[in-house]
């Protein structure tokens, strides 16, 4: 395995909750570090540009509105594998299907209010992470 960075982001949903701290505990107990952070309130333009592999898709519009309908936490996470491990650590997309002890599982909702993003490969979490944040606002350790 090779030491991988990836793209996390706590969605809306879950910052209204107030279970940020409980997120980042399942990447920390998995071995993820948490190497740059940051809240913010994604502007329209931002959340379509992040977005924007899935315009065409029929939901975009409300995975959209969701994204922006409250601040979200993004954070870039560094660890063996942790691209897959986040993903894993995650759980599937729609929450009625994501395995017990998963993220969804726990503190999702719903297909929308999903409670969190994680990037799919290692190209888009390159794409991602500079997206979000300059290269030295990334603290490797
Ligand atoms: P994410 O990008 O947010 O980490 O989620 P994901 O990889 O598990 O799912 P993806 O296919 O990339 O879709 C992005 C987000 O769009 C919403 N979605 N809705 N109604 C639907 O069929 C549908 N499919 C996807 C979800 O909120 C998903 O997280
Ligand atoms: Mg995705």
């Amino acid at each position: 395995m090779t030491i991988e960075r990836t793209l996390s982001i706590v969605k809306p949903d879950a910052v209204a909750k107030n279970v940020i701290g409980k997120i980042y505990d399942r990447f920390e107990s998995a071995g993820l570090k948490v190497v740059a952070a940051k809240m913010k309130q994604l502007s329209r333009a931002e959340a379509e540009g992040f977005y924007a592999v899935h315009a065409a898709r029929p939901f975009f519009n409300d995975l959209v509105n969701f994204m922006i309908s409250g601040p979200v936490m993004i954070q870039a996470l560094e660890g063996e594998g942790a691209i897959l491990k986040n993903r894993d650590l995650m759980g599937a997309t729609n929450p009625k299907e994501a395995a017990v002890g998963t993220i969804r599982a726990d503190f999702a909702d719903s297909i929308d209010a999903n409670a969190v993003h994680g990037s799919d490969s290692a190209e888009n979490a390159a794409i991602e992470i500079a997206y979000f944040f300059a290269s030295s606002e990334v603290y490797s350790r």
